[in-house]
């Protein structure tokens, strides 16, 4: 809520108007009343009248809250007449004024759509997943849901995309988005995965909707991809799929002839089927109905190739690269024809400018034969140019030459109609094809646009939003030519000064912070906790007695005072707690049954602010900002703390543990454990592994072998983020035989190496094969890195304990913080496997395989050991960077949480991130501490073992649930069920550490309440919970539709024509149908049984040992 009410000032409105513009807001946003033109000139008139008067209030108002609400109010209303700079402006200062802009929806769905419109894309879903976070049912979300996976779809995060289209779905309440438009995203995105089943299965469904749910375009566009699916995909009915294909194709253009995709893809199909003259036709319309578009263009070239017109068809893919420079296929088709003309070094140039067209890209997906092609080409060259030989009797005009031909009149008007047209037609009633203008449709053909360019002057508990002097220089500047400015330099300067509004105000709250510690610290000495417990925390009698609101208000703390306690009861330092782990403001000693009383009276009573409760709402989780002060620059390359044990005395010393598990050593190297313990690393070897298990499976990454600081880009001439490798699976015993094989490879090739020196070779000659095949330069002497591919067996699991009994046995020869299962091991008590986390996995490397870098699922502690017998080479970062590395993800579009990437250790100095770099010998154990962000590249032939450790620690534990909040915040699935993982501690640890009792009691609080609220709505709906129970082994439930973990109370919902049920959330649940229609709601506690387990959790005493 804004806080606006009816206003009683003075205007040109009548009372009816105030009270109309009082209830609108940005939810109005692309409501179909305004598709109604009299309606629309209606509200567009009252809307004028609206940002008039409460501009003249925002004028007259000093209050700052009361003023933050006008201002909200003129952001929707800018908003709703699409006066997209005004908006901004109005919602940014509001944001400022209001510090829980957070909890108002209206606001963070306004501003989100805002950012949307000027593709400021890690804004736009920044403000998009607070809402969603905090109000899940939000009357739009199906919206938002949408805009975040076109965000996702655009910057090729597709498995995001396709999670947010489906939330989208799942959401059946009305919104301004038709849901065949949203399916055949989904469709698409399908495709572009090569998932071509799925992608046909939706355009399928898509079809089969009546006709009111279908319109026109989606119509004909699903029957153009599904045409293409049937004429590309060879497994679909062979018999008719040709048949199907061209069907399809003619009745997408019999409901809509103007589309020249469809019309380009019917030319690509009649040329295919050798029909030369039809595809003629049909690339012709296309051309008439499209504007310039280099597809077509590339593929009459194509045409012309296969008739055997060189000339013609040069021209038609100059066209195309002329309208679209980065246009791959033509490129590379050119190469081709140029190839065949025997002009290898024509072919060159444009072979390497399809290989950079590929790298913007950016899409994950190499092309090894244009790899190949170039390092031919280059050979073939270098010998032409060796013997002396030149090309004369060219067929075709050189590429320079080419660049510059006259070209057909008719694509000359195009090309121009083109510069001066906007690149896409604007579609007001879909927001899906007009804004943000980068979709395509056709297959696997996404432009890719750069996110999120600019930067907002939003605040950001960091400083790196902080002006640059450059920026305060241009600032200075457009102030100083403020009359002259366009509406873009103004928003331009109007961000510039907001940020630097927000830097001055940041800055001086640092300094009053760093005085207000010091007065705090003399404070705290006579303070006593107790005396601030009791302003918190009411006696049971006082809430027990009567209806006093007076005693309720005793119970809630402010949002302020939780946020300090927060911050005080914190284990990590200068970090709140994450929303699970916040205070109610309820005391933890207070009885299961009467928190459930305290809390009912607290959401029934009227006359008590919510608002400033901390039950429902939290402040949305966020990325760590960057640490201050900054690292000095001597300070980015500590060394690796490294223990040296020499016997099992030292090995099981509580020092070993209390060092490796101190918040302040993020990693540690123990070496010669295996020997002090005389373990056996001899039954990890890949010899007893395939005796033992030889036909276990084993993923395989395909990577580029490389220097182990350094990662290239598929081409070899940039260096960059994102980590590439393709996927595939093998077994231990084919991944074996790789692994000696390549050790032998590459013995020879030394032996070869050390002949040749001592026979006097001129020791240049044969460089180091071992890293780069070649390092070369293109025909635009660009340097080039030519790297090795090699093939890397991750992730394989050794869970079975009949299988590997031999090797676990081993294994619980290490101390209690290192072993799979511990007392001590959060993870021991989870009560179900988690693969990979307490269960081991095992990796099978050659050198350069690498594990891209990453932090543990939900920030547990991990350790690998090395079996050897070669070395792998490690860096690492204190967890407090990882914001700052998400956002070099951002900034290098690949996604943190789910995308691969190897870090430019240059951007990591330049942002003062500390790097640990060190090299793993064999039999040393890696300790990392929770958090630890790390990459890993072994530099010989080894194996490694892993497994993860959870420390029953106030520190591990808020750790491991902020990470989780972080998760749900981004949707991404959180492999440990934190919520359950709690009730099991509870009933089966004591817990003697006052901090850790208190951040476990306070998520069992949240969660009895939020079982017995959703059990109060059920009641009060006339829906009764059926008992389920849960099963010894029963792991912890996921929403299908979310992921979010499901607690106690499951939605469960029959799949349609088959026996199976599908687990939800209550939120997906009720946006499938409000009223839980289709669903039954599951319990796997009785309350009694929650209520019991809470109370019997106590803080233990320490048991003092006897000496
Ligand atoms: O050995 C490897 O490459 C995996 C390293 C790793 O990320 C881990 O153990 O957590």
């Amino acid at each position: 809520m804004d806080g606006i009410g009816p206003e009683t000032v003075n205007s040109t409105l009548s009372p009816a108007e105030i009270n109309e513009l009082s209830k609108i807001d940005s939810c109005l946003f692309g409501d179909r009343v305004l598709e109604k033109e009299d309606e629309a000139a209606r509200l567009k008139a009252l809307l004028k009248k609206g940002v008039e008067h409460y501009t003249k209030l925002a004028t007259e108002t000093k209050d700052n809250k009361v003023l933050s609400g006008h201002l909200c109010k003129l952001g929707h209303f800018h908003l709703l007449l699409e006066d997209y700079h005004k908006a901004l402006s109005a919602y940014n200062k509001y944001y400022t004024l209001h510090p829980d802009h957070w909890r108002n929806s209206a606001f963070l769905y306004g501003v989100g759509i805002v950012y949307y419109h000027f593709s400021a894309f890690s804004w736009a879903t920044k403000f998009f997943q607070q809402l969603i976070y905090n109000d899940p049912c939000f009357r739009k979300a199906g919206e938002v849901f949408c805009r975040l996976g076109l965000i996702f779809k655009i910057s090729g995060s597709h498995e995001a995309a396709i999670k947010h289209f489906k939330l989208a779905l799942s959401d059946h309440r009305s919104s301004g988005i038709s849901r065949c438009e949203i399916k055949f995203h989904l469709g698409h995105l399908y495709e572009i995965q090569q998932r071509f089943n799925e992608a046909k299965t939706e355009y399928e469904d898509i079809l089969k909707l009546p006709p009111a749910q279908l319109t026109t375009a989606v119509q004909a566009n699903t029957l153009r991809q599904l045409g293409w699916l049937y004429h590309t995909v060879e497994e679909f009915d062979p018999a008719t799929r040709s048949q199907k294909a061209l069907e399809l194709l003619q009745r997408s253009i019999e409901i809509d002839s103007n589309n020249g995709q469809t019309w380009y893809l019917l030319g690509r199909y009649h040329s295919s089927m050798g029909k030369v003259h039809d595809a003629f036709v049909s690339y012709r319309q296309s051309i008439d109905k499209s504007e310039a578009n280099a597809d077509t263009w590339c593929s009459i070239g194509v045409l012309y190739q296969e008739q055997n017109q060189p000339m013609d068809a040069l021209q038609a893919y100059i066209c195309a690269v002329q309208l679209d420079r980065g246009h791959e296929a033509a490129w590379r088709d050119l190469a081709i024809l140029y190839e065949a003309c025997q002009q290898p070094k024509d072919a060159l140039v444009c072979y390497i400018n399809a290989q950079r067209c590929k790298e913007n890209k950016n899409d994950g997906i190499q092309n090894p034969e244009v790899a190949e092609r170039v390092k031919a080409i280059e050979q073939i060259i270098k010998a032409q140019d060796m013997n002396g030989q030149q090309n004369h009797g060219k067929i075709l005009p050189s590429i320079e030459e080419a660049w510059t031909l006259p070209i057909p009149a008719e694509l000359t008007q195009r090309q121009s109609a083109f510069k001066c047209s906007p690149s896409v037609k604007q579609d007001s009633k879909s927001f899906l094809t007009s804004n943000p203008s980068t979709l395509s449709s056709t297959p696997g053909h996404i432009v890719n646009q750069n996110t999120d360019e600019a930067k907002s002057p939003i605040l950001e508990q960091s400083c790196s939003w902080y002006l640059t002097p450059q920026q305060l220089q241009v600032m200075h500047n457009l102030q100083l030519n403020k009359p002259l400015l366009t509406p873009t330099q103004t928003m331009e300067l109007e961000r510039l000064q907001h940020t630097h509004l927000l830097m001055l105000e940041h800055q001086k709250k640092l300094t009053k912070s760093t005085d207000g510690n010091n007065v705090s610290k003399t404070e705290n000495k006579t303070d006593d906790t107790d005396s601030r417990k009791n302003t918190l925390l009411p006696s049971i009698t006082q809430l027990q007695s009567g209806s006093s609101d007076t005693n309720i208000d005793v119970v809630i703390s402010s949002p302020k005072e939780i946020e300090e306690t927060s911050l005080q009861d914190s284990e990590i330092p200068n970090r709140p707690f994450p929303p699970l782990l916040t205070p109610c403001g309820i005391s933890e000693t207070m009885l299961a049954r009467e928190v459930i009383t305290t809390c009912r009276k607290i959401v029934s009573n009227h006359t008590v602010p919510t608002e400033h409760l901390y039950l429902d709402k939290c402040p949305p989780p966020n990325r760590t900002s960057t640490p201050q002060p900054s690292l000095s620059k001597d300070k980015l390359c500590p060394p690796t703390p490294t223990i040296y044990l020499e016997n099992k005395r030292d090995a099981m010393s509580k020092a070993l543990a209390n060092f490796c598990t101190h918040p302040g050593n993020p990693v540690t190297v123990i070496r010669g454990l295996a020997a002090a313990l005389k373990l056996d690393l001899g039954l990890f070897s890949t010899k007893t592994l395939v005796e033992c298990n030889g036909d276990c499976q084993v993923e395989v990454r395909t990577q580029f072998r490389q220097p182990s600081d350094e990662n290239w880009d598929v081409t070899g001439q940039k260096r960059v983020w994102k980590c590439e490798s393709s996927r595939s699976f093998t077994s231990i015993a084919k991944y074996a035989e790789y692994q000696a094989a390549t050790f032998q490879e590459s013995l020879r090739e030394d032996t070869k190496k050390h002949q040749s020196s001592s026979t006097g070779g001129d020791g240049h000659s044969h460089k180091d094969q071992s890293i780069e095949t070649d390092k070369s330069t293109d025909a635009q002497g660009i340097k080039k890195k030519n790297f090795k591919i090699i093939k890397f067996g991750t992730n394989i699991d050794l869970s079975n304990e009949k299988k590997w009994r031999d090797q676990l046995q081993e294994l619980a020869k290490l101390p209690w913080l290192f072993r799979l299962v511990s007392a001590g091991n959060m993870l021991s008590h989870v009560g179900q496997t988690i693969l990979g986390m307490n269960t081991i996995q095992l990796y099978m490397k050659v050198p350069g395989s690498r594990t891209p870098g990453h932090q543990e699922n939900n920030n547990f502690c991990a350790l690998n050991i090395n079996i050897g017998p070669g070395d792998c080479e490690w860096f690492a970062t204190p967890e407090e960077y990882w914001g700052v590395i998400a956002e070099l993800c951002e900034q290098n579009n690949v996604d943190y949480l789910s995308g691969s990437w190897w870090p430019i250790l240059e951007d990591l100095y330049n942002r003062n991130v500390p790097v640990y770099r060190y090299i793993q010998k064999p039999g040393d154990l890696v300790w990392l501490n929770a958090g630890t962000v790390h990459w890993v590249q072994a530099i010989g032939w080894c194996n490694n073992i892993a497994w993860n450790v959870g420390l029953i620690s106030a520190y591990q534990y808020q750790m491991a649930v902020e990470r989780y909040e972080y998760n749900k915040l981004t949707k991404y699935k959180s492999i440990v069920p934190l919520i359950h993982l709690t009730w099991y501690l509870a009933q089966h640890i004591r817990i003697t550490d006052f901090k850790l009792f208190k951040m476990l009691k306070t998520c069992m609080m949240r969660t009895l309440w939020q079982s017995q609220k959703t059990l109060d709505t059920l009641k009060q709906s006339g829906i009764s919970a059926v008992w389920h129970g849960k099963g010894e082994n029963e792991p912890a439930h996921y929403c299908e539709i979310c992921d979010v973990e499901v607690f106690n109370l499951l939605f469960v919902r029959q799949i349609q024509g088959s026996n199976s049920h599908l687990v939800y959330c209550e939120d997906c649940a009720r946006k499938e149908s409000t009223n839980l229609s289709g669903f039954v709601v599951l319990t796997q506690y009785h309350m009694d049984e929650l209520m019991t387990i809470y109370d019997q959790f106590t803080l233990a005493t320490k048991r003092v040992k006897k000496t």
